[in-house]
């Protein structure tokens, strides 16, 4: 902390986050920020030595167990990361003694956490600590963590515990129940079980140490196997101590306990580990790495975001999906929500095809639920979660406990009445299909995603005698200030959108595949008449938009609204839902995030209607300032940065483009203990190369419109388009001159 009472800030070079100061005050921010994983779980960056203050966590992908009010949530998974240091009867605590020197470093090209401290015990005794972890991309159920002990000033013995916590909470709730534990030639071991969904889980550890005769021994208190090593050490003297741990569960092997320990045994040595590691993560970055130069905070911040995507999605297993927090923190309690496939989803889709697969075929997966919660509804098809977990069922809490302790619960209707996110999630069906021609997926997966989700809103909209038009009423629609909305025209256009996808693969199936045809035909019912009504409604759907002025009016009524000037409520630190309460905000202009400007957003990949460059002018300067983009949803800013690069607006986009790139990094709104805003990181991919990049996919390949930001003097990044790489390599020219390309040395595809 400076004497101002602020919060040093974190340093970047163009691969590495660096926190040069221990501050107390800041532990669970910093535990988001220092998250690591590899696609198979996340552990957030907790301290090995543990504090009171820390809020450790280890999520594993689909480790689902019930809780009350919200269903589901993923458990916390036994914590690996313990370590404890004892010199000579001092343990060693960054808040005892004195720290001489300090240093955390995330460095995002190897995906490696490390921490070196000069640390004075209060013996008076100084020693140089050094700790390394990583969750190895190699061989995703292998973690490891070294730490480096040399004395300075002193000869003395030293004494290293290293355990497994079989106790880890969920915000004082303990997902888990012992089953047995033990200890093997090769180290110790932890068998849990989830007390609902009954997943086990096997943990191992073993550590070896190198530089020192060490005497070695067990302690195995319940749920705390440890191992514990003494030694002597003199000055200069480095002892290192590599703990390795081992982790399954019963998700994807039968016995997890006797896989962790036969798994142990094999291990190679950590130098191998970390090779092998380091070289995955080499070829990730190969394909997915984004250059900037001219901007360093934007270089790191974009690597930083890219980074904690990667290390969310899984590469093995299509029956997960990627939370809205990530695997990093508590928020959301692990749901997953459109943010996947809207946001998220597009990094994958141009840069690491396969992944996107599996993240869609999870929604093929959960189409059961989505059709109970059809049924449930009382409509037709598949209608998916707001929020969904392991099964696709709605997991969205009905109600939530106000902050006032005095306060009413408060009802969510989203899980009622945001119901866009079916089409979201084809929506991305359609961009990867288009994308890779992964004709047998769309085949398979993609079409009954497509038609079921189609046979839903066939059900779900109604035809208006009085209008002779069809409607989509009681929704809500992208802003989630407005709760109770008719015709809101970023869902009904959306709606409109599906339908004429959706007959297009009902076609190409038919000519392609017809025997699939007629197995979907045949199981979802896809009668003449059925796809009739649904050309009628692509016809003859309600949107509300003014053709003659281009402007889109949000829902039924918006103009009707009281106005708002956002202006007279600054200085702020909450948003306008908080100042003026969820009835009030529900009464006036004022959005959480983009709606009609989203809408126009997802139609400008196709420029399909209604977006032309005149709608988004016109829209933007109706709904921008009436939009809480600094304290609504994190969503916004990347897709606001987006939209003003294309109008010219500079410092604008640049303000929106940084405020989203280091909503993380910099704890922007303040909720980062929370978890990362998954959405907002892929934003940022989506701000570069489709925004600043003006990447636009034609119809043989895509082609850049570059308008970067000043300063940046070059970017670079690479695309996969179906099946062939194209390499971008972009200079600065004039800014804002939308697609004129000025300055682009595009240096061609290859
Ligand atoms: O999906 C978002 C939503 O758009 C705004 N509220 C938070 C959700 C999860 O990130």
């Amino acid at each position: 902390m400076d004497t101002k009472g602020r919060y040093q800030h974190l340093t970047y070079t163009d691969w590495t986050v660096r926190e040069t100061q221990f501050e107390p005050d800041q532990f669970r921010y910093r535990e988001t920020v220092f998250t690591i994983g590899n696609g198979y779980l996340g552990t957030r960056g907790s301290f090995e030595e543990g504090y009171s203050q820390a809020s450790p966590a280890t999520f594993i992908h689909g480790v689902y167990d019930e809780v009350p009010i919200v269903y589901t949530e993923l458990a916390n998974c036994p914590d690996w990361l313990p370590f404890t240091i004892n010199i000579d009867g001092d343990r060693f605590r960054l808040e005892k003694g004195e720290i001489l020197s300090y240093e955390r470093k995330l460095d995002l090209r190897q995906g490696i956490l490390s921490r070196s401290v000069r640390w004075r015990s209060p013996n008076n005794q100084i020693i140089d600590i050094h700790f390394e972890r990583f969750a190895n991309l190699a061989d995703e159920q292998v973690l490891a963590l070294r730490c480096q002990l040399t004395p300075v000033d002193f000869a003395g013995a030293i004494e290293i515990q290293a355990s497994i916590n079989g106790y880890p909470e969920n915000q004082g709730f303990n997902h888990w129940e012992l089953l047995d534990q033990g200890k093997t030639e090769a180290g110790v071991w932890l068998n849990l079980r989830t007390r609902s969904s009954r997943i086990q889980l096997g943990i191992a550890t073993s550590i070896k140490i190198s530089g020192a005769e060490a005497s070695l021994q067990v302690t195995s208190p319940p749920g705390y196997p440890t191992l514990i090593a003494s030694f002597l050490a003199s000055p200069g003297q480095t002892v290192t101590v590599d703990k390795l741990v081992t982790v399954f569960t019963s998700k994807h092997v039968e016995n997890p306990v006797a896989t962790a320990c036969e798994k142990l045994v094999q291990l190679p040595e950590y130098s191998f580990i970390i090779k092998t590691h380091s070289q995955a993560w080499e070829e990730v970055w190969q394909k997915s790495d984004i250059v900037i130069e001219g901007d360093v905070t934007a270089q790191l911040a974009v690597r930083y975001n890219l980074f904690q995507l990667l290390i969310a999605a899984s590469r093995n297993n299509d029956q997960v999906s990627i939370p809205a927090k990530t695997l990093s923190g508590f928020g959301y309690r692990g749901h997953i929500f459109w943010d996947t496939e809207i946001f998220i989803l597009p990094l994958f889709i141009y840069t690491q095809p396969e992944i996107a697969r599996n993240l869609l075929t999870y929604r093929y997966h959960t189409l059961p639920g989505a059709r109970r919660k059809a049924v449930h509804y009382g409509y037709k098809g598949a209608m998916y979660a707001w929020e969904s977990a392991d099964t696709g069922d709605e997991v969205t809490p009905r109600w939530l406990p106000p902050n006032d302790p005095y306060g009413e619960d408060i009802r969510i209707w989203c899980r009622d009445r945001e119901i866009h996110i079916s089409t979201d999630v084809v929506y991305a069906v359609w961009y990867y299909w288009q994308a890779t021609n992964d004709d047998e997926w769309m085949r398979d997966y993609g079409a009954e995603i497509f038609l079921d989700t189609a046979v839903f809103w066939s059900s779900r909209v109604e035809y208006n005698t009085k209008h002779e038009r069809y409607e989509i009423r009681e929704v809500i629609g992208a802003d989630e200030y407005h709760e109770f909305v008719h015709n809101n025209a970023f869902t009904n256009r959306l709606v409109q959108w599906h339908f004429e996808k959706a007959l297009y693969i009902y076609d190409w199936l038919y000519k392609t595949f017809p025997d699939k045809a007629i197995e979907l035909e045949d199981k979802l019912l896809l009668s003449i008449g059925r796809r009739s009504r649904w050309s009628d409604i692509i016809t003859n759907i309600w949107i509300p938009y003014d053709e003659s002025t281009g402007l889109i009016e949000q829902f039924e009524g918006f103009f009707q609204l009281q106005d708002i000037n956002l202006e007279e409520y600054e200085p702020r630190t909450k948003s306008i839902q908080a100042i003026l309460g969820i009835e009030e905000g529900n009464k006036r202009q004022v959005l959480k995030q983009p709606d009609a400007l989203m809408l126009l957003y997802l139609m400008r990949q196709s420029q399909e209607p209604p977006y032309n460059p005149h709608t988004l002018q016109a829209n933007w300067d109706y709904y921008a300032p009436r939009t809480d983009i600094s304290y609504g949803s994190s969503l916004g800013p990347a897709i606001h940065a987006i939209l003003a690069s294309d109008l010219g607006k500079t410092a604008q986009a640049y303000e929106r483009f940084m405020q989203a790139a280091l909503v993380d990094l910099e704890n922007v709104r303040g909720n980062a203990p929370e978890g990362i805003h998954g959405a907002s990181a892929g934003g940022i991919w989506q701000a570069v190369v489709l925004g600043f990049g003006g990447i636009q996919m034609g119809d043989s390949e895509p082609i850049a419109h570059p308008h970067l930001p000043p300063g940046w003097t070059r970017l670079k990044f690479k695309l996969i388009w179906r099946g062939k790489w194209h390499e971008f390599d972009l200079g600065n020219g004039e800014w804002g001159q939308g697609d004129q390309g000025a300055g682009s040395r595009d240096r061609g595809n290859s």
